[in-house]
């Protein structure tokens, strides 16, 4: 897949640019037969919902310990638009499995950018760093969509914290401000991913996005997959390989069937 001229400036104009269905079926259900495997490792990769300790909140590293996911990483309907999109060679910083599990057990994301921890604790200097999140399940309007503010990647990186509900749970939210949030969502407006399986958004690191519980009895899983380009490798290496892989080395795509040929 080759992004033509006008998605690029598409992409630049709003942070994001999304492929429903870029994905199909097959991939999909070979992608889900690996998730009981994920859910039950016990290691500190997975975290726990903070209301519902059965829960999975999220599942980091996947890409290391499932080969689906190994593969979808280097998927070449992933890969060659995010290095198409950051204008170099990039390696897979982190990767993070969200459930969004039903019934509300999917708790809320409150406002942020991704850019701030890998900034500040990583140590990646600069947002050339792409999400690329890819729908496990139909991501419908009643199941919490991913919500993003198009174009607030053009404001860098705002001031955030460390929000509570991360506070010793073994990862990073740093959250905005209400005000902060309000003034940019009358700049930019909020905008859903909708959209059915196997689509695909390409975010840039610092557009603000969020979500809300999953109160729906179905789940809404979302792998995200951060690509950081090898020339703004992380320079810090205080966060464990699920967080900030420390393997630098440039990827290349697989083939179209890598995924089907499991
Ligand atoms: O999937 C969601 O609802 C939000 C997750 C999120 O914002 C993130 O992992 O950065």
């Amino acid at each position: 897949m080759i992004l033509t001229e006008s998605q690029i400036e598409e992409y630049n104009t709003k942070g994001y640019l999304f492929f429903p269905s870029l994905l199909d079926i097959e991939e999909i259900n070979k992608l889900k037969s690996s998730l009981t495997d994920i859910y039950k490792r016990k290691g500190p990769e997975i975290i726990r919902e903070k209301n519902d300790d059965s829960a999975t909140r999220l599942a980091f590293g996947v890409h290391k310990y499932s080969e689906s996911f190994h593969r979808l990483s280097l998927h070449p309907k992933i890969l060659n638009p995010v290095k198409q999109l950051l204008n170099e060679d990039v390696y897979l910083h982190q990767s993070r499995l969200n459930p969004k599990q039903g019934f509300g057990s999917g708790a809320s994301w409150d406002w942020h950018q991704d850019f701030p921890p890998f900034h500040k604790i990583d140590g990646m200097l600069k947002p050339k760093c792409i999400m690329a999140s890819i729908f496990i399940d139909d991501c419908i309007t009643v199941k919490s969509p991913l919500l993003v503010l198009p174009g607030s990647h053009k404001e860098g990186l705002l001031t955030s914290s460390l929000h509570k509900d991360a506070k010793g749970k073994g990862y990073e939210l740093h959250h905005i401000t209400n005000d902060i949030l309000e003034g940019l969502a009358n700049k930019y407006g909020i905008e859903p991913l909708i959209g059915l399986s196997g689509s695909v958004a390409f975010v840039h690191c610092n557009v603000l996005h969020g979500s809300a519980n999953n109160v729906s009895p179905w789940t809404r899983s979302i792998i995200y997959m951060n690509y950081n380009a090898v020339s703004n490798a992380c320079t810090k290496d205080t966060r464990p390989w699920y967080q900030n892989n420390r393997d630098f080395s440039p990827l290349n795509p697989l083939d179209n069937d890598c995924i089907k040929s499991l």
